[in-house]
């Protein structure tokens, strides 16, 4: 019986794992995916959502019963429970440089979700909004990405010259920002923008299935909440 993981075709937080299962391609973990929520069709089903207190995507469930949310965690479980290529990095030095990168993408995203969730009219009129909170969190997020460029090396990958979870983890983010809601990054950022180029032409990073109406109302969360670079 193989691992389960559930998850979303696209989204930030599940494209991390449906990238990293594309580059580590371990043969015991079955992938059942959702092209996006829809309550008004049970996707994904209740028993699943049922699962963890949040029932937000990635979810995975071991053989055992055993059940894990949060992408980070499922992301640390996979390395040490499949084969494959290692994808924490071959040192401690490495590793600790890794989640270095793990954490500041993280924030990053933290700062994006917030932006967006605030700013974008997607979800507009059905949760509270502050224009003041879009605008702080931009900056913030910008400012996360100037960050990672000065800490980046001339490495092929974020970390190193090996592929880490924190490639798949600074692709979801970017790409995410960059094809749903037309956010580029700062062209200040050279590195940074380099390897978005190098990365996106992977097979494991081609666009994932976006839902077009959403899409287009995520389009041009610069200009909704007047954001110029
Ligand atoms: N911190 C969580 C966030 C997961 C998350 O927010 N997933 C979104 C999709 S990008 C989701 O499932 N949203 C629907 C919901 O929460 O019901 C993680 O890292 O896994």
């Amino acid at each position: 019986m193989p691992i389960k993981l559930y998850n979303f075709a696209f989204g930030p937080y599940p494209q991390r794992l449906n990238i990293y299962l594309a580059e580590k391609n371990p043969t015991n973990v079955e992938r059942i995916i959702f092209d996006e929520p829809n309550e008004g069709a049970d996707v994904p089903p209740a028993s699943v959502k049922a699962l963890t207190p949040t029932g937000s995507m990635p979810i995975l469930q071991d053989t055992d019963g055993m059940v894990i949310g949060q992408s980070l965690a499922i992301l640390e479980y996979l390395e040490d429970k499949v084969s494959g290529p290692d994808m924490r990095g071959a040192t401690p030095a490495v590793r600790a440089r890794t989640r270095q990168f793990v954490y500041v993408f993280d924030e990053a995203l933290t700062f994006f979700g917030l932006w967006a969730r605030h700013g974008s009219q997607i979800g507009h009129g059905v949760v509270r909004t502050s224009r003041e909170v879009a605008e702080i969190c931009a900056a913030r997020y910008f400012d996360h990405l100037r960050l990672l460029d000065r800490i980046m090396g001339d490495d092929a990958f974020i970390a190193g010259d090996q592929i880490t979870i924190a490639d798949c983890i600074a692709m979801a983010t970017l790409q995410y920002a960059d094809d749903f809601y037309a956010v580029p990054i700062p062209s200040e950022c050279v590195k940074l923008k380099n390897w978005f180029d190098r990365f996106s032409m992977r097979p494991s990073a081609a666009q994932p299935k976006y839902p077009e109406i959403k899409r287009a109302q995520a389009m041009g969360l610069m200009e909704q909440t007047n954001i110029a670079l």
